[in-house]
């Protein structure tokens, strides 16, 4: 009997990151040699210790011009870039809002390459943790931070039904290299997982404009992501295999706590941020 060749992973040419000094564009990097042959690496700064595949391209989302340089060429962008917890209104509006307009026109003028969008869970957060939900569910922001991401699934949906600019819109949860807290047990995204969701969104047949919610193949989970199906997408990790650690760690979990009570943890009790450090 001979083997059947293995087919090898597609791959794209040219593949853009953006927030590439982020900690987890940081931790996935060295994974992304997987998915492109080169990945250009984007942030406000450049990135220190470039890997063989990569290439540096500042670029501020806030700058089209900038913008428009690091897409060009691209056949594939992974967004993580922005502002990614709450904080003062001026900054989320120059890197969500702005820069998210700034990167879907330069996707529209460069051929519309795919992009996996980096939304997060708490565009849902206020939903209890002891409700389900799917990505039908009527957005609960639990933060600035969390409206800026809805406005950032409206735009790729309106540039997909526009335009067919396809778009992944990953509702990231907690991705991290290991589950910190009881609520991520249910959360947790583990970085390959990440990186296999991005290789699946990339070369689907059909991607369209889903919605999923970003996290492993856990055991606990408050996430339907059902209707996602189609694209075949198989997480791995599974946040149980650290369940005595997360228990070791935080033995005695208040139920009250709003870490313990909504999808977004501690963020639907944070207060607005009315000003920055400047003032
Ligand atoms: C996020 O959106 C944040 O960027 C990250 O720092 C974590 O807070 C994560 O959500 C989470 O909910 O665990």
């Amino acid at each position: 009997m001979t083997d059947t060749p293995q087919a090898a992973p597609k791959k794209l040419r040219r593949l853009l990151l953006t927030g590439a000094t982020g900690a987890m564009a940081t931790a996935i990097r060295p994974l992304l040699s997987e998915l492109a042959d080169t990945v250009v690496v984007s942030g406000r700064r450049e990135v220190q210790n470039l890997l063989p595949h990569e290439e540096n391209c500042c670029a501020s989302l806030d700058d089209f011009d900038a913008v428009n340089a690091a897409v060009a060429g691209c056949d594939g962008i992974i967004h993580l870039g922005g502002y990614s917890v709450e904080g003062p209104f001026g900054p989320i509006q120059d890197a969500n809002i702005q820069g998210v307009y700034n990167l879907y026109e330069a996707a529209r003028a460069h051929g519309h390459p795919r992009i996996v969008f980096g939304s997060s869970n708490h565009v849902v957060g206020f939903y209890p943790q002891s409700e389900t939900i799917d990505a039908q569910a009527v957005p609960r922001p639990d933060s600035l931070y969390a409206v800026s991401k809805i406005y950032g699934e409206a735009l790729a949906r309106m540039y997909f039904d526009k335009f067919g600019q396809e778009t992944a819109i990953l509702r990231i949860g907690s991705c991290f290299d290991y589950p910190k807290s009881h609520r991520m047990l249910a959360t947790w995204l583990s970085y390959e997982d990440f990186v296999s969701f991005c290789q699946t969104a990339f070369h689907a047949p059909k991607l369209g404009c889903p919605i999923v919610y970003g996290m492993s193949n856990n055991t606990r989970s408050f996430w339907d992501n059902s209707a996602a199906d189609y694209l075949g997408w198989t997480p791995k990790s599974n946040s149980e295999d650290f369940v005595a650690q997360v228990q070791e760690a935080h033995p005695n979990p208040n139920p009250n706590d709003p870490l313990n009570v909504y999808h977004g943890g501690t963020f639907p009790e944070l207060p607005i941020v009315t000003e920055t450090k400047d003032d």
